[in-house]
């Protein structure tokens, strides 16, 4: 069996008040071909998810911002439309192109051992942003920096046990074996699993969290909660929620994750009830990975962000000071 390293970090770090990590391996790559050696930029190719959610956006904003010449990059950013076979052309276009280091946010978790052997064997660094990977490699990637997803979800389901103990959920899915639907879902299932009547996939959009929230309400007429994987769909849930004739936050309880601006601001509105915090700033902390694997450092576990939770008695500086 595979082993997923991301529930081994997880596990090491469960004792632990923070939620982000950069873990590595021992560097077996050294540089590319490349601008290794010389006083040139970094090349760096990275595959992003797509753009499906105000978080991605954010993230990419964040990545794009830190990775720019006058910080001693070179970047190729490729976005693959939330499909893993645009990934894995990227993947391979990078390795092709002689990248120093390869960058990439894998939109599932599994199916890309092919390909990480390839960049392996081409010696190039790997670092992993967001989400991880289940791979049966050693040491398949140099870095990795992401939130626990985990702890999420329990936040989550501990906001549910303490304020809606009856409740009947019903939970909206990420995307379908992506490492926050799977780690959101188990992190949550172990406080209040018994109490969910209900899951569907809204692929972390708002637009099919809105179709999937539809048919929920058909198929699932005595909801009380609704636990969404992410701020976005929750967002086209409550359109769905409306339309339906019940009032979001009283009729249907809403907890999410994520904490961007428009799901902060439901909640100020009283339409959500509760956000879990998922960081997406994480530019400057990728810059500083990306030089050390670079360098053929190989980089110990630290903490990279600090994740919160918001209830209705958030404010409107709050909302005010969050830029994303
Ligand atoms: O929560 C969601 C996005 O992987 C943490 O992906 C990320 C998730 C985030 O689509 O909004």
């Amino acid at each position: 069996m595979p082993i997923s390293r991301r529930s081994i970090l997880g596990a090491a770090l469960a004792a632990i008040p923070v939620v982000g990590l950069a873990a590595c391996s021992s560097n077996s790559g050294g540089s590319g071909s490349s601008g290794s050696g010389g006083s040139g930029p970094i090349t760096v190719g990275f595959s992003q998810v797509g753009a499906e959610s105000g978080w991605r956006t954010a993230n990419t904003e964040s990545i794009k911002a830190s990775l720019t010449e006058a910080n001693g990059f070179k970047l190729t950013f490729v976005d693959a439309q939330q499909k893993q076979e645009n990934q894995i052309k990227a993947l391979r276009d990078f390795i092709a192109q002689g990248m120093d280091v390869i960058a990439f946010s894998p939109v599932i978790q599994t199916g890309w051992d092919q390909v990480l052997q390839e960049i392996k064997d081409a010696k190039i660094p790997l670092v992993l942003t967001d989400r991880a990977v289940t791979s049966s490699l050693s040491d398949p990637y140099q870095g990795f920096i992401g939130s626990d997803f985990k702890k999420e979800g329990t936040a989550a389901g501990d906001w549910v046990k303490k304020n809606a103990p009856d409740a009947k959920i019903f939970e909206l899915q990420g995307t379908m074996g992506s490492a926050p639907q799977v780690d959101r879902q188990s992190g949550f299932e172990a406080v209040v699993g018994s109490q969910v009547i209900g899951r569907a996939s809204g692929n972390f959009t708002r637009a099919e969290g809105k179709t999937a929230m539809e048919a929920a309400l058909q198929s699932y007429p005595d909801m009380t909660l609704l636990f969404a994987h992410n701020d976005d769909m929750g967002l086209g849930a409550l359109e769905a929620i409306t339309a339906a004739g019940k009032t979001p936050g009283t009729d249907i309880k809403i907890v999410t994750v994520d904490a961007v601006k428009d799901g902060l601001k439901a909640l100020y509105d009283k339409k959500f009830n509760y956000v879990v915090e998922c960081n997406p700033v994480f530019g400057d902390q990728l810059a500083d990975l990306i030089k050390k694997v670079h360098a053929g450092q190989s980089s110990t576990t630290q903490t990279i962000v600090t994740e919160t939770t918001f209830d209705q008695s958030i404010t409107q500086a709050t909302i005010d000071a969050r830029k994303y």
